[in-house]
């Protein structure tokens, strides 16, 4: 396949450019590094070869199509949405913490149907000072009691739930494995089976585990909905790793959410898949290890990501014109940062048709003659891009979900949900 030769962290400086006048690079030798070169398909362009101009055109006609394309080719199409047997049970009576200044609530977010009873422990911290608050939803994929401990005696970066009350914010969060476990079950239990009891029926785009967490932070907003506390309007939901993958199938499908936060997302996630970086997971690698995220349909992709109809930059446009940031750290080559980069730039162009700003590139003090001619050059490590409605950052550092993650996150939230 032709891919992009990522040389320099300049990998997006001339994308914004090249993608707007639909410039095209004609051979790999002749590429600017992250130009959207042929056969990158166009968040814009519509299967039938229009071009959107207007947001009507993005809302009836294209961003339709990409959500489709998504479900059919990657994630996978939800069993259902919002269950009939949906209900809300306190797991015990709600308390003061943090020295009064939070109310803890533990609920039970519980279900049912034809294959049995699933259930979802949510943990919320909501401060008693600002109501109602906005709020912080937490997909968690590391353990519970480390990282998500309600009862505080473990205190963990990946959960920093003082910080937010401190700030301001209510902080929730909820174990990805209680609504699928993270392990290729074959789809016998979790939420997958719970709907889908007979996994022999399932066809080639049905749900995988990826959008099954997803479904569950929806589910979580479902309790939301209920909480006077919590403003519902300003609500982010956060996700690491694969929960940074998480997160962005949440707010893509889930337009109740008016921030999504990719932390590390990588392949499948932020990370743009045309674009050669040796260092980091490609499909076909992801769909070893974790045959059980996508659909199956995804499984044709490996090493043949030019035949798929997407590529990430068009699942983080789906959140437009509400609120994205993407982050990725300095020693996570793994996650691809580039790739995560240069999809924020490639996915901006629908901000514009609101009006609006999607990636809004640092003001440098002496930039190069490159940078010169391009909008959008990937910023130095530990400087925030938080200008635009699409947030950027790379942290120094690894593959993690840290206190300066979440102290940028809400920094993006003070400035534009506040
Ligand atoms: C890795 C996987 C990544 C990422 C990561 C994580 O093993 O290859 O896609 O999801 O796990 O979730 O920490």
């Amino acid at each position: 396949m032709t891919k992009i030769i990522v040389v320099t962290v300049l990998a997006a400086a001339s994308a914004v450019c090249a993608a707007e006048s639909g410039a095209r690079a004609s051979s790999p030798a002749t590429l600017t590094p992250g130009v959207l070169q042929a056969g990158t398909p166009d968040v814009l362009k519509t299967i039938a070869g229009q071009t959107v101009t207007t947001v009507e055109a993005w809302e009836q006609v294209r961003r339709p199509e990409v959500l489709e394309l998504f479900k059919t080719h990657v994630f996978g199409r939800n069993a259902v949405e919002r269950p009939a047997t949906l209900r809300f049970e306190p797991i015990e009576p709600d308390r003061e913490m943090m020295e009064g200044r939070a109310l803890r609530k533990r609920v039970s977010i519980r279900y049912s149907g034809p294959g049995g009873e699933g259930a979802i422990a949510l943990t919320a911290f909501i401060p008693k000072t600002v109501r109602p608050a906005p709020a912080f939803v937490l997909i968690c994929n590391r353990s519970s009691a480390k990282h998500i401990d309600p009862d505080r005696l473990e205190k963990n970066p990946f959960f920093p739930a003082e910080e937010l009350i401190a700030r301001g914010y209510a902080a929730l969060a909820f174990h990805n494995g209680d609504v699928d476990p993270d392990v290729h079950d074959g789809f016998t239990n979790g939420v997958h089976a719970v709907f889908q009891p007979d996994p022999s029926v399932r066809k080639s785009d049905a749900w995988g585990t990826i959008a099954a967490w997803a479904w569950g932070a929806s589910r979580v907003m479902d309790w939301i909905e209920t909480q006077p506390g919590i403003d519902r309007m300003r609500v982010g939901v956060v996700g690491h790793s694969r929960g940074g993958k998480t997160a962005l199938w949440c707010g893509a499908t889930d337009t109740r959410f008016a921030l999504t936060i990719s932390n590390n997302s990588g392949c499948g996630g932020a990370k743009f898949n045309r674009m050669a970086l040796p260092k980091s997971e490609s499909i076909a690698r992801i769909n070893k290890s974790f045959p059980h995220w996508f659909c199956t349909n995804y499984k044709q992709y490996g090493d043949n990501e030019e035949a798929l109809p997407v590529d990430q930059h068009m699942l983080v446009a789906l959140i437009a014109p509400r609120l994205a940031y993407v982050a990725s750290a300095t020693l996570d080559d793994w996650a691809g940062q580039p790739g995560e980069f240069h999809s924020c730039v490639l996915a901006s162009p629908v901000w514009r048709l609101y009006g609006q700003q999607g990636l809004v590139p640092g003001a440098r003090t002496a930039p190069s003659a490159e940078e010169q001619a391009s909008a959008a050059a990937m910023p130095p490590p530990d400087t925030p891009l938080q200008q635009g409605r699409v947030g950027y950052h790379l942290r120094t550092g690894k593959h993690d979900l840290s206190l300066y993650d979440w102290q940028r996150y809400m920094d993006f939230a003070d400035r534009h949900l506040k």
